[in-house]
This record gives C-alpha cells, sequence and structure tokens, in this order.
C-alpha cells in the first residue's frame, strides 16, 4: 500500500503551480530603470536590461507569465502615468559596451517579443506586467525591454525610484534616439509555471530511465524490491498500481515476447 501512495504522490508533483524568481534585491535606487518616469512623456523612450543565464536557471524551459519591479515610496516618489509595453527576448551579449563617445547601442528590438503593455497609475509600490501570452524561456541571456508607448503628463522634475542594486559593468542602457549605457538592475520577480511541468516520458519497464528496456532492467526491478526503495510508475508493468514481484514476471515476459 505505501508504494501505491508513493507513485500518486510521484504523479502529483509532476503538476507544478505557479511559483516566482526573484533576482537583484537590493536597496540602491534609480530614476531611470526599469521605466524612466521623468521621459514618460517621450515616446517611444526605451529601456533594456540583460539577465544572464546564470541569474536564470530556476526558470529553464518554464512559462514566463509576468515580470514585476518595486518602487522604493520611502524617497516619496511619484509614479507618472503614461502607458508602457514590455517586451521579452533572449541575447548573446552578456552586457552593453561602449562606444568612443560614451553611448551604446540596443540589443535589436527584431527578436523581442511584446508581451504586455500597462498605463503606470501613481502610489503603486510594484509594478507588475501580466503577459498576454505566456514567453517561454529555453536558456540565454534575457533581455527585457520598456518601452513608453503613449504620452503620459509629466510634471516637475520628481520622478519614480525603482529599487534594484548597483552594478559596475553596463548590464542596462536607455535613451530614444542614443542608447546610454545604465550601470544598474532593477529588482525583478519572474512568475513562471503556470502550467505543468512537463514529464520526462519512459517507456513501461524502462525501471532505471536509460531509454530501453532491456535485462538491465528486470536486475533494476529486483534491486528496487530488495532494497524497499521509492519505485518509478515505469516499473509496474503489469499495470495494477503496486510494484512487486508480479512486475518482474511482467517485464521478463515482456522482454521475452518482445513486446
Ligand atoms: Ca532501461
Ligand atoms: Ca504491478
Amino acid at each position: 500500500m505505501k508504494k501505491v501512495f508513493t507513485l500518486l504522490a510521484g504523479l502529483m508533483m509532476l503538476s507544478a503551480s505557479a511559483a516566482n524568481l526573484t533576482v537583484y534585491e537590493g536597496n540602491a535606487t534609480s530614476l531611470n530603470l526599469p521605466i524612466c518616469s521623468n521621459f514618460m512623456d517621450w515616446a517611444p523612450y526605451t529601456h533594456q536590461v540583460i539577465y544572464p543565464e546564470s541569474e536564470l536557471a530556476a526558470l529553464m524551459g518554464q512559462e514566463i507569465t509576468s515580470v514585476k519591479y518595486y518602487v522604493d515610496n520611502e524617497t516619496g516618489s511619484t509614479l507618472k502615468d503614461g502607458k508602457v509595453a514590455l517586451y521579452m527576448g533572449t541575447t548573446t551579449q552578456s552586457q552593453f559596451s561602449l562606444d568612443g563617445y560614451g553611448n551604446t547601442s540596443f540589443i535589436s528590438g527584431d527578436g523581442l517579443t511584446k508581451v504586455a503593455e500597462m498605463t503606470m497609475t501613481v502610489g503603486l509600490n510594484e509594478i507588475e506586467f501580466t503577459f498576454d501570452n505566456a514567453w517561454t524561456y529555453n536558456g540565454g541571456n534575457i533581455v527585457v525591454q520598456t518601452v513608453i508607448e503613449e504620452d503620459g503628463i509629466v510634471s516637475g522634475s520628481e520622478g519614480t525610484n525603482f529599487l534594484g542594486q548597483s552594478t559596475s559593468a553596463a548590464y542596462a542602457a536607455t535613451g530614444k534616439s542614443t542608447a546610454r549605457p545604465a550601470y544598474f538592475v532593477p529588482k525583478t520577480t519572474f512568475t513562471y509555471g503556470g502550467g505543468d511541468t512537463p514529464e520526462p516520458e519512459y517507456e513501461i519497464g524502462d525501471v532505471n530511465h536509460d531509454h530501453s528496456v532491456s535485462i538491465a532492467d528486470v536486475t533494476a526491478l529486483i534491486d528496487l524490491l530488495l532494497g524497499g526503495s521509492e519505485a518509478p510508475a515505469e516499473a509496474d508493468v503489469n499495470g495494477d498500481t503496486n510494484v512487486s514481484i508480479a512486475d518482474v514476471t511482467a517485464l521478463i515476459d515482456m522482454l521475452l515476447s518482445g513486446n
């Protein structure tokens, strides 16, 4: 009976619910990234941030469904209105490089996908872009681009302070006609895993998970029964929801019959 529960628990764990990955937690602040509210009336003012692959292991193969940023309201900042679009993509660049004039180049927008847009409102502590369609991450450095899409009203010089980390290398760039490197990365939460985690697929009888059914699986199954260790679903060869000596017989029959 214990083995049945083990099998059921294993199957239930394959369906994952949404999870979060937060990167660049810190108390440094920026008026320019991820969205520069002082240029909220200067569409299409653009911001790009690179997130190196080394920070993103938890996201591998996952569907990302939102990106969230954090406002430092303790500095009394205000968030200007205006519509902002958010794009996701990957890049081989690990940072932005300087040209001889202190400028840089944006990563081409051609490979970026627009996933969300929202109108900024005053007083938010967190700004979360919920994606219209999930964006699947399959490795590489992520680039997130925000673009002021429709002008809002900007009065005075007050801006929105976002929390994050200062950096020595340029992981970000901002600008309109000219891209300038920036030495700040915003605290960012990626929400992922809205769908089911893909199940590894093994044939029934492939007890040792080497993607073939052979005499080695008989040995593995016997070891497993003698050792009392947790049985994979594939070990239930006869399909009676229990893993027992009867499955050894069923597996040998299967091998002998060539099915
Ligand atoms: Ca096998
Ligand atoms: Ca069985």
